[in-house]
């Protein structure tokens, strides 16, 4: 019996639980020659211990807990908010910031306030975005994507997710909130980091 082009579409799976996040990935990798696959979709809500001192450690501590689980090539997103003027905080802990289920108004507000003194440079900042690939034969591939910017002075804008509304981009005079979704895919630091990631998976699937 010949196969349906479906069958025969390899499949990925992409570790997150954010639904903004996947949202944004499913944008940027719909150029795939692959099914990209959420948690959701395969019905798994894996509790996963981020238990890694970086981006880098806890998104392979992601992909390879799904990939021991699915037997899939698994792609996982470990991203946050580097604040200069806050010793780079909250960067890793960004989705636990506050606790876990806090709302972002009341993380924004937070940090505007606690950087009320702060000016200009002073206010520099970063979103950091690593993705890794785990293959079930073991190997596993990272790519890292950054996007510098600084912390607007309010909350401004309403796309995107979590500190979207607090981070100005000065070559476009607006927050990655207030961005059409197609300009933030375009220069943020998850849409470079899976852009350099599909090179790889061109090569390896
Ligand atoms: P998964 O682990 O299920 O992927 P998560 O939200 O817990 O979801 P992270 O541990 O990687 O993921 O935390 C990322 C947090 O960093 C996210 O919850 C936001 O608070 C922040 N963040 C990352 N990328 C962002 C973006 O593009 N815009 C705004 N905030 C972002």
């Amino acid at each position: 019996m010949t196969k349906t082009s479906e069958e025969d579409m390899k499949k990925i799976i992409f570790a997150t639980s954010n639904e903004g996040k996947m949202d944004e990935i499913r944008a940027i990798m719909d150029d795939i020659d692959a099914e990209l696959l959420s948690l959701k979709d395969i019905g798994l809500n894996p509790d996963i211990d981020e238990n890694g001192k970086t981006f880098e450690e806890n998104a392979i501590i992601k992909a390879q807990a799904v990939c021991k689980i699915s037997g899939q090539v698994v792609l996982a997103d470990d991203s946050g908010l580097e604040v200069d003027y806050l010793n780079k905080a909250p960067g890793i802990y960004s989705a636990r910031f506050l606790g876990e289920d806090t709302p972002y108004s009341i993380k924004n507000s937070y940090i505007l306030d606690k950087l009320k003194d702060a000016k200009g440079e002073e206010r520099s900042a970063r979103f950091v975005c690593v993705i890794a690939c785990a293959f079930p034969d073991g190997r596993v591939v990272t790519r890292t994507g950054t996007v510098e910017g600084y912390i607007s002075d309010k909350i401004c804008g309403e796309n995107g997710f979590g500190y979207d509304p607090i981070f100005y981009v000065p070559e476009y005079q607006c927050t990655t909130a207030q961005m059409p979704a197609e300009l933030k895919n375009k220069i943020s630091h998850r849409g470079k980091a899976l852009e350099a990631m599909k090179d790889v998976l061109k090569e390896c699937l």
